[in-house]
């Protein structure tokens, strides 16, 4: 595998180029978006041209992020620009039409914290110890001497908020406590940002839940958990794509779960996969890479033509057989 560039080599591209484009994946959560905007925010501070671009625009339920109105969604025609900076996204294409949007650019930044990032790119930095990209970005921001504003660290805050769990995912460091108090003393207000992220759900979201306890299957003798969201079911609750995001960790809370799996039939022929683990012996990259995917060990993901029962019935397979393994 390629080895990192080094974050100097990134922070010289910042300061020397002119016209930037800020890219991450497709149906962002919260490190997407707040690393897109930590970013975005940065070069604006440093005087450069910027687009922020994602495929589904800011969902509702992230406007609260300070500077989310500079996040669009793509135009149809594809521009040119001096660099592209990609940001917690391991799979180039998984940008989606935000990627196809770029027709040119003359450098190329991937910075990420997934370890089945190949460093695709021109300037690839990847930390894999990492529980969200956007403590690689504050690494990035303060190694190098920055802008790290308010607004900024709001966004890297919230970014490693809500892809540690709150601060409990086994990823989570000293290191990451640290930057977490270096981000308050900046000025963050953690209980009325958590509020913002973690209690402000729209009822919806709640009758979703309901719903998907009402099919919730056990597996694998109560090792795993899953359920199942049909396109329908979506249809008559009105739920939108970004609801029902950290909905499988209401069901990997069960005491005898090891794994939660959550399928989501998608408009155009495929299943999108959720898979989480709460032990580095069931590694659900792996299982979710038998399916077109990848992700992390105990957080993976895919998206696999077929049918909700179809993919769900191989997946628990998939799941059962990890369990088989001395
Ligand atoms: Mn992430």
């Amino acid at each position: 595998m390629k080895s990192n560039c080094t974050l100097a080599e990134i922070a010289a591209i910042l300061r020397t180029r002119q016209r930037f484009v800020v890219i991450s994946h497709a149906r962002p959560d919260g490190d997407a978006l707040g690393c897109t905007l930590a970013m975005t925010l940065c070069l604006r501070q440093l005087g450069k041209d910027v687009t922020a671009w994602n495929e589904d625009g800011v969902p509702e339920k992230f406007r609260y992020l300070p500077g989310s109105e500079l996040v669009t969604q793509p135009p149809a025609d594809p521009q040119t620009f001096d660099v592209a900076v990609v940001l917690d996204n391991a799979v180039e294409n998984r940008a989606g039409t935000a990627r196809t949007a770029i027709a040119h650019a003359d450098v190329w930044i991937n910075i990420d914290h997934h370890h089945t990032n190949p460093r695709f790119g021109d300037f690839a930095y990847v930390d894999a110890t990492a529980p969200a990209a956007g403590q690689v970005l504050y690494e990035l921001f303060r190694q190098c001497d920055l802008p790290l504003t308010y607004e900024m660290a709001d966004n890297l805050f919230a970014a490693i908020s809500t892809d540690t769990g709150s601060f409990q995912y086994p990823s989570t460091t000293a290191r990451t406590y640290e930057i977490a108090a270096d981000l308050i003393r900046l000025g963050v207000n953690v209980g009325d940002l958590s509020q913002k992220m973690y209690e402000s759900y729209p009822r919806r979201r709640l009758e979703l839940l309901r719903a998907l306890l009402n099919v919730l299957r056990l597996t694998s003798r109560d090792r795993v958990a899953s359920f199942a969201l049909s396109a329908e079911t979506a249809r008559t609750l009105g739920i939108q794509p970004e609801d029902n995001e950290g909905l499988i960790d209401s069901i990997r809370s069960i005491d005898t779960v090891v794994a939660a799996a959550f399928f989501e039939e998608l408009g155009d022929g495929k299943i999108r996969i959720s898979l989480r683990s709460k032990s580095p012996k069931i590694d659900v990259s792996k299982i979710c890479g038998l399916f077109g995917g990848g992700g992390h060990q105990l957080a993976a993901g895919a998206r696999t033509p077929g049918t909700l029962a179809a993919v769900q019935e191989k997946v628990l397979q998939a799941l059962d057989h990890e369990f088989d393994q001395p």
